[in-house]
């Protein structure tokens, strides 16, 4: 959250963020908990649910902004970031979450991802990640392992598999972090300081697809804290990332370059100057 980022701040609880609808996830799905994360960030913040504004693509995950109180926009596959960086931009006094999953950021909307590191806009990104298109009945995405053998990839894909934290440290985004759907109160941790860090601030949040990739279940066996604190020198967070073994949970980078745009000085024109310089 910048210093433009003018939200009304009071102390509120995590059901105050959360909607009446009852979400329609298979029982079980990692979503469920990062949805209770974003409210209890939300909570620790105390911004009026009419100041933030959660903003998703398409996907099981990308329901999210309707199950809680903020403002929502479901936009289209892929193209969330699009709809959040224009909106930050045009309304620097609401705080904007982004939430999604791995097909819809970094398949389709992958281009996108990318511009958004760059632009370093003030957004708060949170991806689902579970290495499938739960959706639509588990297509591998970009980040599911070579090697996944199911109907509908026999043997395999056999493709190398996008690297979202390193990718999102190349192209500049100003704060990465890796959490685990598991663990609902370090995650809403992460997702504050995410939110509260200037810039564009990127969440991978390992997510089970519990319907088509029912063997993540053991995810909650293999994670791990960082051992290390975070680092403000992305070349240095992404030689660590490029090592670790997936399963490296903490914020990994918290960087400081400014966020877009710069604050500018108020105008000092009157609309008299203005209506001169235009007269014919
Ligand atoms: C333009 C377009 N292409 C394809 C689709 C079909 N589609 C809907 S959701 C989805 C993938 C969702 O996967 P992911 O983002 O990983 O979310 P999950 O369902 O796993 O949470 C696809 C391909 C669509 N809705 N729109
Ligand atoms: S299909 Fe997978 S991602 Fe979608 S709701 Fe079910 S468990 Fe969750």
């Amino acid at each position: 959250m910048n210093a433009e980022t003018a939200v009304e701040c009071a102390p509120r609880t995590a059901q105050a963020y959360k909607s009446s609808y009852k979400p329609i996830w298979c029982p079980g799905c990692g979503d469920y908990s990062v949805l209770s994360s974003i409210t209890k960030a939300l909570a620790k913040l105390g911004p009026a649910p009419e100041d933030v504004v959660v903003v998703s693509g398409i996907g099981c995950s990308s329901r999210i902004p309707a199950y809680t109180t903020c403002y929502g926009f479901h936009g289209v596959h892929g193209r969330a970031l699009a709809a959040a960086t224009g909106l930050k931009v045009a309304r620097p006094d609401l705080m904007v979450i982004v939430a999604g999953g791995d097909g819809d950021g970094y398949s389709i909307g992958g281009n996108h991802f990318l511009h958004a590191c760059r632009r370093n806009v003030d957004v708060t990104y949170v991806v689902m990640d579970n290495h499938v298109y739960g959706m639509t009945k588990g297509q591998p995405s970009p980040t599911t392992e070579p090697d996944w053998d199911s109907k509908l990839s026999p043997g395999g894909t056999g493709l190398r598999v996008f690297h979202p934290l390193v990718i999102a440290l190349a192209a500049g985004a100003n704060f990465v972090a890796r959490a685990f759907s598991g663990d609902p109160n370090g995650t809403a941790d992460i997702i504050a300081q995410a939110i509260r860090h200037p810039g564009f601030s990127f969440v991978e949040v390992l997510s089970p697809c519990v319907t088509f990739r029912p063997e993540q279940r053991s995810w909650k066996d293999q994670v791990h804290a960082a051992p290390v604190a975070p680092t403000d020198d992305p070349a240095r967070a992404a030689r660590r990332i490029m090592t670790d073994d997936g399963f490296n949970i903490g914020v990994l980078f918290a960087g400081n370059r400014p966020a877009y745009p710069p604050a500018r000085p108020a105008p000092t024109a009157t609309i008299e100057d203005l209506e001169a310089e235009f007269a014919l």
